[in-house]
Parts: C-alpha cells; sequence; structure tokens
C-alpha cells in the first residue's frame, strides 16, 4: 500500500492549461480569415474596412488580420448584449472579461476596444459620445467607463512598452461587478487595476446597451448614425487575434492558464506531415506538433499528401484541403470541424463530418 502511494507521488503532474469558463463564453473569435464566433453561441463578426489577413503568432498563414489605423475594425453581433442584464438606470449588474491578442509599432494612443457603446444621449449625460467601454492603448491601456477613466489623471495602466514593440502581446480586461474593480492583464500578469471610489461609495457604472464588442475602434457616433470610425481617432494600428468575451470576471489564476493555453503553438496549428505510413489521423508522431488536433487547430493537408480520419473523435478548428490533397473519413469514423473549412481538393466520406461552426 504504501510503495503503491510513494509511486503514485512520483508520477509527473502535467497541468493542461484549458480555456477557463467556458459555459460563460459568449463569443470566442480566431480570426481564420472570418470573423465568425466559434463559442457555440453564434454571436457572429463582421469586418469594415477591408482589414487584411496575416500569420498568427505561431505563423499559421491567414490565421490572423491587420487593421490599418485608418477604418479597419471588427463589429460583433449586438445580441450577445442579452448576456448581461441592466439595473433601472442602464448600469449592467455584472462583469465581462475579454481577451485579445495584438501587436504594433504605434504608441500614439490609438483606439482598440468599444464594448456596449450606445448612442442615447438620456443617460446620465446629454454627452453619450463615451457611453458604455472604451479602451485606447498607447503607452498605457486605458480602460474608461461613461467617460469615468482609469485613475484620476487618466494615465492607464503602463504596458511597459509592449503595446509597440511589434510583438504579439495577450492583453485581458475585466470588469468585476462584485468588487468594483477594473483589471488590465499583459501576457497573463496583472499590470494595474483600479476602484472608482467618490465619498466613500464605490461606483459601478457600465452602461453596455446597443453595441456589441468592437475590435479596433473605441466608440460609435452619437447619432447613431454612422458606423465609421474614420476621423481623427482612426482604428487600430496593428494586427490583432484570438478574442474572446465572457459575461463573468475572470481570476488571475484563470487568466494566467488561459495564457498558457494561448501561448501553445499545438493548439492552434498542427501541420499534417505524413509522417508514418499508416497514414492515419490518430497516429501523432503523423503531426507536426506530436499530438492530436484540438477544436480550434487549423489543420492544413497539403498537395500531395493524404490523411485518414480513423476514429471517431477527431476534432479540428479550421480545415484546409489543398489542391492535389486527399481527405478520407473511413467508415465508423468522425470529424467534427469547429472553424471553416476550405477545400480544393478531395473528400471521401464513408464515415461522419460534422461542421460546428
Ligand atoms: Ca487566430
Ligand atoms: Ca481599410
Amino acid at each position: 500500500m504504501k510503495s503503491k502511494l510513494i509511486l503514485l507521488l512520483c508520477l509527473p503532474i502535467t497541468i493542461i492549461a484549458q480555456i477557463p469558463q467556458t459555459s460563460n463564453l459568449v463569443g470566442e473569435y480566431l480570426l481564420y480569415s472570418d470573423a465568425n464566433d466559434s463559442s457555440g453561441k453564434n454571436y457572429h463578426g463582421d469586418s469594415f474596412g477591408s482589414p487584411t489577413t496575416t500569420t498568427d503568432r505561431f505563423n499559421n498563414a491567414d490565421a490572423a488580420y491587420t487593421l490599418d489605423g485608418s477604418d479597419d475594425y471588427f463589429h460583433f453581433d449586438d445580441d450577445m448584449l442579452n448576456e448581461w442584464t441592466p439595473d433601472e438606470n442602464g448600469w449592467i449588474v455584472s462583469s465581462f472579461t475579454i481577451s485579445f491578442w495584438s501587436k504594433s509599432t504605434q504608441s500614439l494612443e490609438h483606439p482598440i476596444v468599444a464594448f456596449g457603446v450606445h448612442n442615447n444621449g438620456n443617460l446620465y449625460s446629454s454627452n453619450s459620445l463615451y457611453k458604455g467601454m472604451i479602451t485606447r492603448m498607447g503607452t498605457a491601456i486605458k480602460m474608461n467607463s461613461n467617460n469615468w477613466p482609469t485613475y484620476s489623471n487618466n494615465s492607464g495602466f503602463s504596458t511597459s512598452g509592449r503595446s509597440h514593440d511589434g510583438q504579439w502581446h495577450h492583453y485581458v480586461l475585466v470588469w468585476n461587478y462584485d468588487t468594483g474593480y477594473r483589471q488590465a492583464y499583459i501576457d497573463g500578469s496583472l499590470v494595474g487595476q483600479f476602484q472608482q471610489v467618490e465619498s466613500g461609495t464605490i461606483r459601478k457604472r457600465f452602461a453596455i446597451r446597443d453595441k456589441g464588442l468592437s475590435i479596433g475602434r473605441e466608440r460609435y457616433e452619437n447619432d447613431g448614425s454612422s458606423d465609421d470610425p474614420t476621423g481623427t481617432n482612426g482604428s487600430y494600428d496593428g494586427s490583432v487575434d484570438d478574442i474572446r468575451i465572457w459575461n463573468l470576471a475572470l481570476t488571475s489564476s484563470e487568466i494566467s492558464n488561459l495564457y498558457t493555453y494561448d501561448n501553445t503553438s499545438s493548439n492552434y496549428g498542427n501541420d499534417w506531415t505524413n509522417g508514418s505510413s499508416d497514414g492515419n489521423w490518430s497516429t501523432t508522431s503523423n503531426w507536426s506538433e506530436g499530438v492530436l488536433p484540438t477544436k480550434r487547430t487549423s489543420v492544413i493537408v497539403e498537395t500531395g499528401e493524404t490523411l485518414t480520419v480513423d476514429i471517431n473523435s477527431a476534432v479540428c478548428g479550421r480545415l484546409i484541403i489543398k489542391s492535389g490533397g486527399t481527405l478520407i473519413i473511413s467508415a465508423g469514423s468522425k470529424l467534427t470541424v469547429s472553424g471553416p473549412v476550405v477545400n480544393t481538393g478531395t473528400v471521401t466520406i464513408s464515415g461522419d463530418i460534422v461542421l460546428a461552426y
């Protein structure tokens, strides 16, 4: 008995990072050449201003977008706002978390996130331009709420240069309704938090209405007439990727876990290498990462290669079958695809393929 216990304690403990709180995930946008939601909620988005596809942080092609700093941005479904409940004054009475990756060389302050920005000028002030949550990035992140700034002098949370070093970084913005704190995290670590206290009262002012999440801009016109951000504020000048939003406040350990997951290349790209003669999906050595694809992985079958799905639990994100490439789904096997399918090759289905997107 004792030796078994010792054996158990000696086994290596592997902590597998996961996307936290997936049942409270309201939207997930992996930007595999579109703005569709892979969270299962179907709050799909659109791009505006013709952003261009680019490689992601793991060098996967067409797996992220570059915004031109002029008029490019993403806007996701306004119906997502049903996931939050406002009180009689329009302030939401629950929390949210927004995560995304971005990279830029622009140190001048520019827009990055708008959420719940509304057009009705009647709430608390006649000027509705800044209603909802607006976020800008320069040398600091400023996560404002209804024009109540981050810190009294609106200095924001310093990015320590990461916002304009030309490298991909992971950002998480949290509104915690229970504590009244706004928080910003970069690369899994807290960089600043702020609690608005006035005359001893913690202010909880997030009026989230009208406009769902947007990335690449910070606000909408107050007459509601235009989705055009062209003007002095422009849009985000850099690249963005892998955007998520939850209807709760993630904890610091969950955000650290999220960063670890998101910073693991095998969760996003996994090339089929035809490495062994069996040609089977289930053989891990056939994959460039040495593990099977996840539901977020971009899988590419190159010209001249043949991939046979031989298990009923095969999953992937985007599926690309290039001209001259072949995908076979054998009898009794199933592949579930949670992203777009781009097929210019050959697909033979004796089993089952499920398009869950
Ligand atoms: Ca991506
Ligand atoms: Ca443009």
